[in-house]
């Protein structure tokens, strides 16, 4: 789709400039800006009160040093962020991601998605997200710690149960969130739902750890079930193995699918016989090894160097749920020359626009990250609200809650998309959805 509005192409001219270099984030600003040209015509207030030029602009970004001391008494210096992108709708929230590859660029373009993202649970959460340069590979769990420490000791100072609520993203889970969250409380004497994805014996929700990956699959099933298909018998291939693919793998599997390959950031694995789940969560869940050793133990699975190539694996539904930009336009004509029926973003923005621009062309169904992935916040969401009540759901109760909300996230998203002459088009239909919420509630703030 090529945008003509003359406002929205100004405005991209604008973001591009004063976030020079910053390519993540331009892809997903022109991602949203492109979708939006039929809302403002239907209502031009939000340009004129300023809505779309606030709503690129983070409210704040903290950015700040992050030393540590590794276990051979050598010192390390890392950089932490917090982007604070957009409190309309309710206090920040998004996860916090360690991995290598962390800048500017990625957390902003983080924050931006998780603001529409977070409006689309329904829930009163505004968007955030943060994270660190710092490489948790192959670290001891007390350099995880002494560096979990040092993040939490700056970044305390700008977050608070009602202010920004951090959760857990790329390379932070259980024992990153239990260290930040005890150096929180050690440091505030404050004992508040200031994170989510808590352990369960200090105030964390059952069925937070699984709730983005089965809300990923209660949203595809629903969109599967729109279009007369379903997981029943389906072959699935879903890349990386960590939180999300993990319970995005089990749910399919509870649908019927049988899951063949999934991989990390070194290679991919193929198990024809469908992928033994256990034996994924002991080696990546409690032994933090690589996906290869999967291989070596099972005896008709193989393994293949180079993550890109899972694509060529023939399959009817993908599931990508690594990182952004891990699908391309190859990986996309791969799935469909092998009749791929329906790809579903787990991770965030893993699919780079000419892959979209491929599988929509195609007739391929498509769900969009921010639409299909937002069961793990909305789930945090949940967390935050038993947090309040001094209280605690059980699993199934959480469960059916995250069920629905990803069946209304679907059906608004559809509905959003029909009523904006974009039929069917998710894509768009989120956009739409999510922003609508928070464009209201900024018009009805001011300019702020
Ligand atoms: P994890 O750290 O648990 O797992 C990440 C997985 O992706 C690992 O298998 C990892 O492989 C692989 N991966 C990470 N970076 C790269 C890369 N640059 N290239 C190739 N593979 C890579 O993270 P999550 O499962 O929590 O997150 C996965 C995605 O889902 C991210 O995009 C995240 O933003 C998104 N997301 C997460 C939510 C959550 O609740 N956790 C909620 C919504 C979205 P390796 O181990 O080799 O690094
Ligand atoms: O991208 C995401 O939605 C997350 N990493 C989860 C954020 C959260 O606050 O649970």
């Amino acid at each position: 789709m090529a945008i003509h509005n003359e406002y929205i192409l100004k405005l991209i001219d604008e973001v591009k400039a004063r976030n020079a270099g910053e390519n993540e984030f331009h892809q997903a600003v022109y991602e949203v800006l492109e979708s939006l040209e039929p809302v403002i015509q239907k209502h031009p207030e939000y340009v004129t009160r300023g809505v779309l030029d606030m709503i690129v602009e983070p409210e704040r970004i903290i950015k700040f040093r992050v030393p540590w001391v590794d276990d051979g008494g050598k010192v390390h210096v890392n950089r932490g962020f917090r982007v604070q992108f957009n409190s309309a709708i309710g206090p920040y929230k998004g996860g916090i991601r360690f991995h290598p590859s962390v800048n500017e660029s990625i957390i902003k373009f983080l924050g931006f998605e998780q603001t529409f993202k977070n409006s689309l649970t329904g829930l009163p959460i505004g968007g955030g997200k943060g994270g660190s340069d710092f490489d948790p590979k192959g670290k001891s769990d007390n350099e995880i710690m002494r560096f979990c420490q040092s993040f939490m000791t700056e970044l305390s100072k700008y977050i608070g149960a009602d202010t920004d609520v951090p959760a857990g993203d790329i390379g932070v889970g259980a024992r990153e969130i239990g260290y930040m969250f005890g150096q929180y409380k050690r440091l505030r004497d404050e004992y508040t739902g200031v994170l989510t994805g808590k352990g369960l014996t200090y105030g964390g929700s059952l069925a937070r750890k699984e709730a983005t990956g089965f809300g990923l699959c209660y949203f595809t099933d629903e969109m599967l079930r729109d279009n007369g298909k379903s997981f029943k018998n389906a072959r699935v291939i879903i890349s990386g193995s960590g939180n999300v693919a993990i319970y995005a793998a089990q749910k399919a599997m509870e649908l019927g699918a049988t899951v063949v390959a999934m991989s990390d950031s070194n290679g991919y694995v193929i198990d024809e016989d469908g992928i033994d789940l256990d034996l994924i969560k002991e080696i990546k869940e409690v032994k933090r090894e690589r996906i290869s050793e999967y291989a070596a133990e099972r005896e008709n699975a193989f393994y293949r160097v180079g993550c890109k190539n899972i694509w060529t694996v023939p399959c009817d539904i993908a599931l990508p749920c690594a990182t952004q930009n891990e699908l391309d336009l190859e990986g996309a004509k791969n799935l469909t020359k092998n009749s791929c029926f329906c790809v579903a973003e787990g991770a965030n923005m893993p699919c780079t626009p000419d892959a979209v621009a491929h599988l929509q062309a195609n007739g391929v169904l498509f769900a969009p990250a921010k639409a299909a992935n937002a069961g793990g916040v909305a789930t945090s969401a949940l967390e935050m609200s038993q947090n309040s009540m001094r209280y605690s759901w059980t699993f199934e109760e959480v469960d059916a809650k995250l069920h629905q909300i990803m069946i209304n996230i679907y059906k608004n998203c559809s509905a959003a998309a029909k009523e904006y002459g974009v039929d069917k088009n998710l894509v768009a239909g989120a956009n739409i959805a999510g922003f609508l919420k928070v464009a209201e509630a900024m018009k009805a703030q001011g300019v702020v």
